[in-house]
């Protein structure tokens, strides 16, 4: 009888433990989006000329290429919820396919933006922007 209470009571917490790490999970995932997301508008702010801050671009554009690599990785198992569709986790090919085209997309940005020429990269810019949307359109809530 106490033997099967302990058990009970050592199996509620390793669940809670690990649905408490799934959300951490889905948290973390989000902040690191909305910082991806903030680089992204903040270099379309600076190429629109909205704000004259050309010296804060290739700061944007490291974070922003540095961040792309690692978005797969937000995508663990178990980690299901927040803004994210079921279908991520459902037709994981599909959608690491549109990781893929982002991750490419955020490492030419930056190629392009070494580069200096400044017409290829306002249209890098639009080119991530399309990626960006290409996978929310279908995986976000
Ligand atoms: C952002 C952001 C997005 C993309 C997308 C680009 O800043 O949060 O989801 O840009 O709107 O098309």
């Amino acid at each position: 009888m106490r033997r099967g209470l302990i058990a009970v009571f050592g199996l509620a917490i390793v669940v809670a433990m690990f649905v408490h790490a799934s959300e951490e999970d889905a948290e973390y995932r989000h902040k690191v989006m909305e910082a991806i997301g903030g680089h992204f508008s903040a270099i379309v702010k600076i190429v629109r000329g909205d704000v004259k801050r050309e010296e804060h671009l290739s700061t944007h554009v490291d974070a922003l290429a540095g961040m792309a690599a690692f978005t797969q990785d937000l995508f663990p198992e178990g980690s299901e919820g927040g803004e994210s569709l079921p279908t991520i986790w459902e037709e994981p090919e599909a959608f690491a396919e549109k990781v893929t085209a982002f991750q490419e997309a955020a490492a030419s940005l930056k190629s392009v933006f070494d580069s200096g020429d400044m017409d290829a990269f306002r249209s890098a810019v639009f080119g991530v922007g399309r990626t960006c949307k290409g996978c929310h359109d279908d995986y976000r809530e």
